[in-house]
Order: structure tokens, then C-alpha cells, then sequence
């Protein structure tokens, strides 16, 4: 059971719709291994940055799996897009190595707000509860390291999905309780 602490609570949020439409300082993308575009959240954010980002994209050589890479974000009016490439199926080691490669990156630019969509349980097959519960554990321990909540303002945790809304309001009260 985690405790209550309202200023980690205060830095994390859930948001509905499409990530693209988000103003904050990078959004990560759910991409796969050669991060040359895909469907899901993958195409949409590659049709909204336009063929730009594909062609920054191509010259970072793919992506391993549960690592990250980051890009401008092009014709999206935001500064970085972040790629990582989650699991395929319920692996919840490489799922919190993939959120947390997106953190990295998030601290090593300075990063003030970012937004996650809910990675591998589209296209990839990742079971939603589960996959919901790794990231909030994942991301509540972040914060609670060092001064990590102290660096970052914001982070959004983008659904798209009607299942995930309940799934994300029913866990977040569990992970980030608030006084
Ligand atoms: N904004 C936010 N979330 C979205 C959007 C959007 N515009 N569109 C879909 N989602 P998926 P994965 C949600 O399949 O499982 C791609 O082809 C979606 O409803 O996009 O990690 C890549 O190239 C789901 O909740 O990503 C890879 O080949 C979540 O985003 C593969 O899919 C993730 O679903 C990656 O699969």
C-alpha cells in the first residue's frame, strides 16, 4: 500500500484522447524496433508530426526493445517526441524498463512535463490491468527517488480507451492517494 503523499500525487494526471493533441514538453510514442512508423498511436503521431520525424527517425537506426530514443517533434507544436518500443505480451520487467528508458530521457533534457500513452496494450497485446499496475508502480517509485519529483511538474498518463479510464481512476487512487 503506498502512502499518501499529495505532492507526488500532484504530478501525475490521466488525460483523455489523442496524444497529439497535448502541449507538453515531449509525448512518448508506442513505436516497434525499426521506429519507421506504424498503426495505433505509432501513425498517429507520425501523421500529425509529418514526414519529417520519419526522416529524422530513419537515421537513429531502430530501437531495442524497452530502450528509447528521442526526436524533435516536427509539425506537433512540442518540443520532443520520445520512442520506445514496449513488450509484446505480459512482460512486466521489460514494461517498466520501457517506461523508465522514456524517464531517463525525461531528466537527461530537463524535461518539465511528458505524456505516455498506454504502451504494448494495443497493437502488442499487453492485458490492460496488469499493464496499468506496472506503470503506476513504475512511475510512483520514480518519483519517489531522489529528487525526481522535485525535477519533473507533470506526467500525463494519456488513454484512449474507455476500459483504461476505469482501469487508470479505480488503480491511481491505490498508487497516488491524496489526503
Ligand atoms: N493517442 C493516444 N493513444 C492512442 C492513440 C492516440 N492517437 N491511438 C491509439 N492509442 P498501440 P502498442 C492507444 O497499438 O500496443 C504500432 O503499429 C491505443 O488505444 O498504438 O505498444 C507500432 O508501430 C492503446 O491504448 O501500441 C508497433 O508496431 C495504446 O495507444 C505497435 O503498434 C497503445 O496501442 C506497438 O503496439
Amino acid at each position: 500500500k503506498f502512502s499518501v503523499d499529495d505532492k507526488l500525487s500532484s504530478r501525475v494526471a490521466i488525460w483523455v484522447g489523442d496524444i497529439t493533441f497535448l502541449e507538453v514538453d515531449a509525448i512518448v510514442n508506442a513505436a516497434n524496433n525499426s521506429l519507421l512508423g506504424g498503426g495505433g498511436v505509432d501513425g498517429a503521431i507520425h501523421r500529425a508530426a509529418g514526414s519529417s520525424l520519419k526522416a529524422e527517425c530513419a537515421t537513429l537506426h531502430g530501437c531495442q526493445t524497452a530502450d528509447a530514443k528521442i526526436t524533435g517533434g516536427w509539425c506537433i507544436t512540442l518540443k520532443y517526441v520520445i520512442h520506445t518500443v514496449g513488450p509484446r505480451g505480459e512482460k512486466p520487467f521489460e514494461l517498466e524498463k520501457t517506461y523508465m528508458s522514456c524517464l531517463d530521457l525525461v531528466k537527461e533534457h530537463n524535461l518539465k512535463s511528458v505524456a505516455f500513452p498506454c504502451i504494448s496494450t494495443g497493437l502488442y497485446g499487453y492485458p490492460n490491468e496488469p499493464a496499468c499496475k506496472v506503470v503506476l508502480k513504475t512511475i510512483r517509485n520514480w518519483l519517489e527517488k531522489d529528487d525526481n519529483a522535485d525535477r519533473v511538474e507533470l506526467i500525463i498518463f494519456c488513454l484512449f480507451l474507455k476500459s483504461d479510464i476505469e482501469l487508470y481512476e479505480q488503480h491511481m487512487r491505490k498508487f497516488f492517494p491524496c489526503s
